[in-house]
Formats: structure tokens, sequence, C-alpha cells
């Protein structure tokens, strides 16, 4: 299905009168706000193609419906958030589970929705029909060098699949690691897997990056191979300029201080994108800013400040992606939430007073630091980022529009009641 732009406008009219009213009072109360509305119309966020169907925990799964049934459908579903927020229109697509038929028919059905193609994401934590080797004991790092070759060859073949896309960047998230003390050599497992990616950035064509993911546990439970961003940081700095590390909010120990970790890797040039999500345990793959919003916006803080200090293009010098697992909630409908929650901390830390900030911290002044970053914090941002919407487009309350329109109801209605989305 698709929206019509008559409809959005309709949606549109109903509500503008409160929205300019609101507008009107959040424009008067910030400093240029209309740089603040480019920026944000500016700035993109990708959806994981494995986000759009109902996930699963490992006690089961209860279908939604009228999810994707191939990466065309996916496509569509992802040009519905797009025509509703504006700020979508990028997919990540995880190889094998979204291999296209046509390359030719997928890019375009892409540019007609207006999207383009972020990281590639490669799958060595599950075996694959037909495959000689076996995963159980990791990847790149195995002991046996031919599992490790069948591991660079399929990242080799996921950025093959990602040129012909017009992608520009591989997301190489490992399950390496091991469940018992005495299982692995670490040292042996990251010498093995360094030599891995190394092969693999290797095939990077030129303009591309390669984004190193780490991860504290889980599938294994005493060490993770690549476990954190220190890890990730030496394995990116030893590959060269095109490796970075990815931050996936979810892949940390608890508390651990994410924006720290953000501001130093920023400051060393090696951050290389997100995955947004949110949890209160482990990797819950929540809704991002559903469970931690302060933190979400200390993150952007941390964000803007660095990447203005090093005088980098917010919406482009980094990987912005969503990486999520939808359970109990209409995929859509969560992520239409996510994509708001994270435009919402963008434009908080757009309106911290920096030299205000500065100031305050070269005087040890701790109360007025505080003061200042949730001063910006309480700040309703809401119809700063609605104005960007509707400029670029967009619907006033995208999920209003989606609920109003019954726009699950007609997918269902099209795809049907059991449908299985491949994907995590
Ligand atoms: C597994 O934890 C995971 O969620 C990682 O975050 C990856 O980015 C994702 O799967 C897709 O491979
Ligand atoms: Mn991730
Ligand atoms: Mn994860």
């Amino acid at each position: 299905m698709q929206i019509e732009k008559y409809r959005i406008e309709e949606f549109n009219h109903l509500h503008s009168a409160a929205h300019e009213r609101k507008f009107a009072f959040a424009a008067s109360s910030v400093k240029d706000p209309e740089s603040i509305l480019q920026k944000l119309i500016d700035f993109q966020i990708a959806i994981p193609s494995w986000a759009l169907g109902t996930g699963a925990t490992r006690f089961g799964r209860f279908s939604g419906g009228g999810e994707p049934r191939s990466l065309e459908e996916k496509i569509e579903d992802i040009g519905l958030l797009h025509a509703l927020n504006r700020s979508s229109g990028a997919i990540s697509l995880h190889i094998p589970w979204d291999i296209p038929q046509d390359y030719a028919a997928i890019k375009a059905l892409a540019a007609q929705h207006g999207l383009r193609f972020d990281a590639m994401n490669s799958n060595t934590f599950q075996d694959q029909p037909g495959q000689a080797g076996s995963y159980k004991f990791g990847s790149m790092q195995h002991v046996d060098k031919s599992v490790r070759r069948q591991a660079v060859e399929h990242n080799i073949d996921v950025i093959k699949h990602g040129m012909a896309l017009g992608s520009n960047s591989l997301t190489v998230w490992l399950a390496d690691g091991s469940c018992f003390p005495g299982q692995l050599n670490f040292r042996k497992a990251f010498r093995n897997t360094l030599e891995s990616l190394e092969e693999v950035y290797a095939a990077l064509p030129e303009n591309w990056k390669m984004y190193v993911e780490y991860k504290a546990f889980e599938p294994n439970f005493y060490s993770t191979t690549i476990g954190d961003w220190g890890q990730s940081y030496l394995l990116a700095s030893k590959l060269g300029p095109k490796a970075y590390t990815l931050v996936d909010l979810g892949h940390h120990l608890p508390n651990a201080n994410i924006e720290q970790i953000v501001a130093l890797l920023l400051m060393e040039g090696k951050l290389g994108g997100f995955h947004f999500n949110d949890s209160k345990y482990a990797d819950d793959d929540l809704t991002t800013g559903s469970i931690k919003p302060y933190q979400l916006f200390l993150i952007f803080n941390e964000l803007v400040e660095g990447m203005d200090a090093r005088g980098m293009e917010h919406a482009t010098s980094l990987g912005w992606m969503i990486d999520a697992a939808h359970n109990v909630k209409d995929p859509l409908e969560d992520l239409l939430q996510s994509v708001e929650a994270i435009m919402l901390a963008y434009t908080q830390a757009l309106l911290v007073n920096r030299e205000g900030l500065a100031e305050a911290q070269q005087e040890n002044d701790v109360v007025r630091c505080q003061e200042i970053l949730q001063e910006a914090f309480r700040t309703d941002v809401r119809p700063l980022v609605a104005e960007a919407r509707l400029r670029a487009g967009g619907a006033l309350a995208p999920l209003g529009f989606y609920r109003k329109s019954r726009v699950r109801d007609q997918l269902v209605q099209e795809r049907g009641l059991k449908t299985v989305a491949s994907g995590l």
C-alpha cells in the first residue's frame, strides 16, 4: 500500500491550528530555530530490514499479521514510515535474509520511496543450508582456518551485494566467543578475528566503511571476542582508516557510561555509527527512548559537541541506524516511536548552551552544569520536530495518522494474518 500525499495534507490541516500555536511558542523560546529545523530535516535514521516483523523471545513468537513477506514488502513498509515522518530515508539490509532477485528493480523501488541503502549486515551467527563449515564454535575466531575462510568469503559476498545496491558500508557483528572458561585461547581468538577482518577490509571499495560492532555477552556467556568498545577500537585501529567502532546501545554491561565511550571514540575519529534501541537489563532491543531517555539525550549531547568540535556534518558523518525487535507492539508503530525519540533527543542536544556549559565546567560550577543540561532536556521540543516533519512533507503526528488510517488493517488485508518476516 502507499499513502497518498493529499491524505497526509488533509490530516495535517485538521491539526494545523493547534500545531501553529505550539510551534510559535517553541520557536520563540530557542535560539536560531531555522537552523535547528534544517538540521532536523536533513537527519535520517536507517531502519533495519529485520525490525519490520514481529520478533520472538526464545519462548515463543506471537505474529501480529500483515508483516512483509519479501524484500520488496520490507522496502514498502519503510516507505510508509518515511512518508509519515520523513526521517526514515534509509534501509539497512541483512544478508542472506535480504538477497535481491533483481537489483535494478530493488534499487528502483527504494528510490521510488526516497530510500537509500545504508550499512549491509553480514551473518556468521547462523549456519546456512549447503555451507561446508559450522559456526557453532565461532566464525572469524574459529580454530579451523576453513571456517574462518568461509566467514571471510561471506562478508566479501555481502560487500558485493551492497555495491550492486549503492550501499557504502558493512557492519560486522560476530557472535564469536566462548561459553566456558578454558574453551578459548583469548589471544589466538582475537588474532584470528583480526586476520579474518583484515581480509574483508582488503576487499572494501575505496569509499566504503567497515563498522565493527561489539557486544558484551550473548549468545556466548563466558567471553565475547569483540566484547566491548576497547576490543572493537583495537581492531578498528589495527585495520586502518576505513574501519570504525559501531555502538549498539543495548550491547553494554549494566550502567555503562555510553556517552563517555561515544565522546572518546569521536575524539579519536573512530566512531562509525549507532544501533539505537533501549534496554532495562541487557540486549533487550526495546523502543529507543522508552526506558532511558535522559541517557539518549546525554549521548546526543556528546555527539553534537564532539561533531561540532571536529567540523563533522551531523547527518552524514556517522551511520545512524535502529536495531530493535518487536514482540508485543506493532513493529511499524514501534519504529515511529523510536525515530521520534531519536529526533527529540537530537533536538534537545542542539539546544544545550555550549558556551555556558564550558564556562561552568571551567569554574567547577557543578550545579550550573547540571542546570544547563537539564534546561535543554526538559524543553518540550515536540513542536520543533513536528514542524520539521511538516516542512519535509510528513504528517504532523505520524502515529496518529497511522492509527486513524488503519494502516495495519490494510496491510493485513493485503498480506494476510499469518505472515513471517525473516529476521532475528
Ligand atoms: C544481535 O545482538 C544483533 O542484535 C546485533 O546487534 C546485530 O547488530 C544484529 O543482531 C543484526 O545482526
Ligand atoms: Mn546491533
Ligand atoms: Mn543486539
